[in-house]
């Protein structure tokens, strides 16, 4: 650690030197960048030493957290807060003449995931380890993330992510840890000395090798690690090669490395592919072997000694793309430790715990048989054995009852069902809101809560107020404390006492300065980008996630071609003035996501340049939505939209960043919505909408009368039309699809039948910024009330009701 700016400068400028042979002048912003991030990572090495070597001796309970996505976004930032070094870096760097931010904006995100999931175990790592928790992460090292989007004349078009074009200085390779994972095959029980031994054989052998990414905690020596796996070959195909077959060589080769090359980017719609399948086995297993390696050498290796390993090692599968972590740890188990059936499945049982994240039935993964056979031969029997003594254990319960058996087998109709496999091999089931919670328990997994009703619980989702607030929003950051003292940082729940300053004045003035300021740093970032000119006194209305018919940027943009209809036609209407900022991506092959993008340009296009209403609206699409750029556009918000048709978002957590920022939420009481209104009154919230309940029974009884709703109501028809009478400037048939989703299949998502009252409710948001002494005590109250949606809460409930895992302190050497 530097214990000055002198001493910081002096070593920066030694590591360019070392790193580059250059001197500081002569050095690019680029390799700027690299020589920071090298100092912070010699300094974050050691304590990660430190942390390892305490672990081990400690022997204390370790929690793994496999998720098939991690979303870190850059780490610079984030590392330099938590070691406490922003300061002397910030201030060390200004002496050179150098911008601290701007060697920040080097890096490039580590995108590897879609949105909510895979973010929400990037900000469990910050928790786990800034708890003190002896917490990792496992999961794959796509060589491409979550592609970069490009608005092309409206449309969405995906260029590939090249994250690791400039190498990526906080990982390391550790080849010496690698382990091989076997694909297809063919597996034969033999008898050896008394016993049942699977012989695999013939099988594709894939290398997989770990890149490990500390993860810093804050305020504290804790160093976590987060592996992830890479599939590579060592070895070419030598023997065809010397037979002159290069190509075939090559070929081999590159099939082999493509199980870590690509993520796939469907969020909430897991694509069927033996890719995806390869994907999750892979990490899965090597994972598991390298865990419980490194067991053995801690605790033994000895049956007795596996026969506790539960005791020792928590595993939490992030949904169900880990859940082969069933079958593949009794394998390990049984095959490689000679653990017997009823000792392995013990173990594993009593080792395993699960999420679930959405209730969307296209959402819930299932494998054919024939490919989980082919692929995972010895996954299959074994999740074929787990299926034959489940059913039985049914049948004992529910003699006779074969619909409620097929309903709830892990094989059934042709499939795996990924979600049955993680129910019954795992101690603990949870979701991630109040409401979805209840929904798994007495709606989609019922029967399974029938069977084992002490496995389900609710943990809701939280968001690092580190990143989100602290970093993001530093000159927020500054006014809470100088408001309330510095405890808040450690003590998230301390930001309630902001509660008491939410009708001071100058507080009041205070937060609306530094809105404003991050208001004017994203429109900077708006104008810089797209030549677009945004008015910094107008409401930002923000919605930003991933597009998708559920969360419905259709009912906000048909709202806003309502309230340009309602301009045009009276162009004294009285309103504030306001900017609708979107950005999302659409998974790939999304029709329906991609024409939404297209209509909210359309809308923007239209909107924009039309000198008629005087500039009152104006909508933006920011084009390729990532963590860097949600860190720009969140503290500059003031309305946080946060419609999705209720029971559908399980929680959300972008309602939860933009809350801590001070921003309004419209929203539907759906997800984690409902404890945000819980936690600010009903007074700091605007609700509206169906509730979960209501669109339920919907749903049972085949929906609603959509025509009636159409025909009733002048406005809403008139701009449901306009997406197919030729108002809009595209070819007439461009938004058929939209059209037809609300008009045609009745309407799914309730758009239409939430329209009149989102109206209203938008209304009100108007009426309220219009007295900003109360839209200001608003603010305050959001983000003094945010303090229970901090992953730091999350992460302890998580560790005491679920992992039963201790903090262990680590101690400077
Ligand atoms: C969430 C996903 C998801 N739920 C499949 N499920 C994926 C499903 O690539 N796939 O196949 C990727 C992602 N993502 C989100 O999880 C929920 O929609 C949010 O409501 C929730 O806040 C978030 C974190 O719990």
């Amino acid at each position: 650690m530097f214990e000055s700016k002198e001493q910081f400068k002096q070593a920066f400028i030694e590591k360019i030197q070392t790193l580059f042979g250059q001197s500081l002048e002569e050095s690019s912003t680029a390799a700027r960048y690299v020589a920071l991030s090298t100092l912070i990572r010699e300094i974050i090495s050691k304590r990660w030493y430190q942390s390892n070597q305490q672990y081990s001796i400690s022997k204390e309970k370790q929690v793994y957290y496999f998720s098939m996505e991690f979303l870190l976004g850059r780490l610079l930032g984030s590392n330099l807060f938590n070691l406490g070094m922003t300061e002397v870096c910030c201030q060390g760097l200004k002496e050179l003449g150098i911008e601290l931010t701007e060697l920040e904006a080097v890096e490039h995100d580590a995108g590897l995931g879609n949105g909510g999931l895979g973010r929400l175990a990037a900000c469990f790592l910050d928790s786990m380890a800034s708890l003190h928790l002896p917490g990792h992460g496992t999961g794959i090292r796509f060589r491409h993330g979550m592609f970069e989007q490009k608005i092309v004349d409206g449309y969405q078009v995906e260029l590939p992510d090249n994250w690791l074009r400039d190498g990526y200085v906080w990982e390391t390779r550790k080849v010496d840890r690698a382990v091989t994972v076997k694909f297809g095959g063919n597996v034969q029980m033999e008898e050896q000395g008394g016993r049942l031994i699977a012989i695999h054989e013939n099988y594709e052998p894939v290398l997989a090798v770990p890149y490990d990414v500390p993860i810093v905690g804050a305020n504290c020596n804790t160093v976590n690690t987060l592996r992830l796996w890479s599939a590579e070959t060592n070895n070419f195909d030598f023997s065809s090669f010397s037979k002159g077959d290069f190509l075939k060589a090559v070929e081999e080769k590159y099939s082999l490395e493509a199980t870590s090359q690509i993520l796939y980017p469907d969020d909430n719609y897991p694509e069927g592919k033996t890719l995806r399948l390869k994907q999750q086995y892979f990490f899965v297993s090597a994972g598991l072997q390298s865990i419980v390696r490194r067991y053995k050498r801690t605790h033994g290796g000895s049956p007795a000694d596996l026969g506790i390993f539960h005791k020792k090692i928590a595993i939490h599968i992030n949904d169900t793309h880990p859940a082969l972590a069933v079958p593949e740890l009794m394998r390990i188990l049984m095959d490689e430790e000679s653990l017997d059936w009823d000792q392995a499945w013990h173990v594993t049982r009593n080792t395993i715990s699960y999420t679930n994240h959405t209730i969307l039935p296209e959402a819930l993964e299932k494998w054919p048989i024939e490919l989980v056979k082919t692929l995972l031969p010895r996954m299959y029997m074994i999740i074929n054995e787990l299926n034959e003594r489940f059913c039985a254990a049914l049948w004992q319960r529910y003699p006779g009852d074969w619909e409620r058996i097929r309903s709830m087998a892990l094989i059934a109709d042709g499939y795996v069902h990924m979600a049955h496999l993680a129910v019954v091999g795992s101690y603990s089931v949870n979701g991630v809101a109040e409401v979805h919670s209840n929904i798994l328990k007495n709606e989609v997994m019922a029967p399974f809560h029938e069977f084992f009703p002490y496995r389900f619980t609710n943990k809701t989702n939280g968001v690092t107020h580190r990143r989100w607030l602290a970093k993001a929003n530093p000159q927020l950051a500054a006014l809470i404390t100088a408001t309330i003292g510095p405890g808040w940082m450690a003590h998230p729940d301390e930001l309630a006492n902001l509660h008491r300053f939410a009708h001071d004045g100058a507080l009041q003035n205070e937060i609306k300065a530094v809105k404003q300021a991050n208001k004017e740093r994203l429109a900077n970032y708006i104008q810089a980008k797209m030549g677009i000119a945004i008015d910094v006194g107008s409401i930002f209305d923000v919605q930003v996630k991933r597009i998708h018919a559920y969360k419905r940027q259709t009912l906000n943009a048909l709202h806003i071609l309502d309230l340009y209809n309602r301009l045009k036609a009276d162009p004294g209407l009285d309103i504030e003035p306001r900017t609708f900022i979107f950005a999302g991506k659409s998974a790939t092959g999304y029709y329906l996501a991609k024409r939404i993008i297209k209509f909210i340009n359309t809308l923007a296009q239209v909107i924009n340049n039309d000198p008629a209403i005087g500039g009152k609206i104006k909508v933006i699409f920011l084009e390729n939505y990532s963590v860097s750029l949600a860190e720009l556009i969140i503290p500059a918000a003031d309305v946080s939209e946060q419609i999705s048709t209720a029971s559908k978002e399980a929680s959300g957590t972008g309602n939860m960043k933009l809350m801590m920022n001070g921003a309004i939420t419209i929203g539907t009481l759906d997800g984690a919505n409902i404890e945000i209104k819980d936690e600010v009154g009903d007074d700091n919230i605007v609700i509206f909408g169906l509730t979960a309940e209501q669109v339920m029974n919907y749903y049972k009884y085949g929906g609603y009368n959509v025509l009636d709703v159409y025909n009733n109501n002048p406005r809403l028809k008139l701009a449901v039309d306009q997406l197919i009478n030729g108002f809009l400037p595209v070819s007439p048939d461009e938004f058929d699809c939209i059209h037809h989703s609300l008009m045609r299949t009745n309407d799914e998502y309730f758009v239409l039948k939430d329209f009149a009252n989102y109206a209203v409710a938008q209304e009100r948001i108007n009426n309220l910024y219009g007295k900003q002494r109360c839209w200001q005590s608003m603010a305050i109250n959001n983000i003094a009330f945010s303090g229970r949606f901090a992953s730091d809460r999350t992460v302890s409930e998580y560790a005491i009701g679920i992992w039963k895992i201790k903090p262990v302190v680590i101690r400077e050497n």
